[in-house]
């Protein structure tokens, strides 16, 4: 069994990851298509050995692909999405612009992989900082249900795409010799700097990104009035998201009993040693497949209180690998049909 697999954007940063974890993973591929925008048109990227031309979005036949790995922006598969799902393509989107169409399943595999296969051709990979609180926080939440979830995320350059990663070293140069930092990609410096994420503010001035959180949690863990409240903010790290993150339940949650679920949790990696006072890093999560969690205590402010604190790179599981294991999990389901 062996499939025609489409990466829509595939010369981004999301894009490259999941050419790279589909060769790492040896997911079953008798045909690989590279889409990207018309300026990417022409370039050669490889896999498995093999030099393969990216084409045109507008040139690809959907009738004849299987699986479609959507990682290209909410404006192009608003667009192409529909169309590849109507040619009988199952579209796992990591564009925002399906997460909250009740039609759509919202899926993180760790979690709700159920889910998955109600979809009537399209699958929306969430927002990375979703993805990387539900995983850790999950196992939690089935042993006694989460009340309320107060976040910060401190969120890497890579967010905002490969132009981002680049344009931060640029400026860290720029600045370390006494020049102006460029602004492209971000509106204010990021090198030695930090902002709130300036995607657009709602009228409670929360903005996009921390909506997303709030919103996509509730959808996840199918609890419609979860209470969550989201800071998110852009930091000088290139592909890693941290997170502090405080958690109130109806009873006291005790630590050990956290830690032992975390421990045994599906996409976590504990990481702390209180002597040494080392705990997750971004520099250790980028590349790695699993959310590493720490510094899991209680909460000295409330009694039913837990704090703890995450890292997990934002272009594998926060898009690439989530994405990647929606697709395998609806092949070992047969709920990924190959077309005659
Ligand atoms: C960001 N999560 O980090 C958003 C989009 N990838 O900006």
């Amino acid at each position: 069994e062996a499939y025609r697999v489409a990466i829509m954007g595939a010369t981004g940063a999301v894009g490259t990851e999941l050419l790279e974890l589909l060769e790492e993973r040896n997911f079953p591929i008798k045909d690989l298509i590279l889409l990207a925008s018309p300026r990417s048109v022409g370039k050669e990227l490889m896999f498995k050995g093999q030099s393969i031309n990216v084409k045109a979005i507008s040139d690809a036949n959907f009738a004849d692909i299987d699986l479609v790995l959507a990682s290209a922006g909410g404006g192009i598969s608003k667009e192409w999405a529909p169309r590849a799902a109507a040619a009988g393509a199952v579209v796992v989107d990591n564009s925002s612009a399906f997460r909250m169409d009740p039609s759509v399943p919202l899926v993180v595999p760790e979690v709700n992989p159920e889910a998955a296969l109600s979809h009537t051709g399209i699958i929306a990979n969430p927002n990375c900082t979703t993805i990387l609180m539900s995983v850790a926080l999950w196992p939690l939440h089935q042993c006694q249900p989460i009340r309320r979830i107060i976040v910060a995320t401190y969120q890497s350059a890579s967010g905002a795409g490969a132009r981002a990663m680049e344009e931060v070293k640029q400026q860290a140069q720029a600045i370390l010799q006494g020049k102006e930092p460029s602004t492209n990609a971000f509106p204010y410096p990021l090198a030695f700097n930090l902002f709130p994420h300036n995607s657009p503010l709602n009228e409670h001035g929360y903005c996009q990104e921390e909506m997303k959180m709030v919103n996509e949690t509730r959808k996840i863990f199918g609890v419609s009035d979860l209470r969550v409240s989201a800071t998110c903010v852009r930091v000088p790290v290139l592909r890693a998201h941290s997170e502090a993150i405080n958690l109130e339940f109806s009873q006291p949650f005790e630590v050990d009993k956290a830690l032992k679920l975390l421990q045994a949790a599906a996409g976590v990696k504990v990481v702390e040693d209180w002597q040494a006072n080392y705990f997750p890093m971004p520099i250790e999560a980028s590349g790695q497949d699993d959310v590493l969690v720490g510094r899991v205590r209680r909460d000295l402010s409330h009694e039913c209180g837990l704090e703890l604190w995450l890292s997990g790179d934002q272009i594998r599981k926060g898009a690439a690998l989530n994405a990647v294991q929606i697709a395998e999990l609806l092949i070992s389901k047969q709920a990924l049909k190959i077309k005659a």
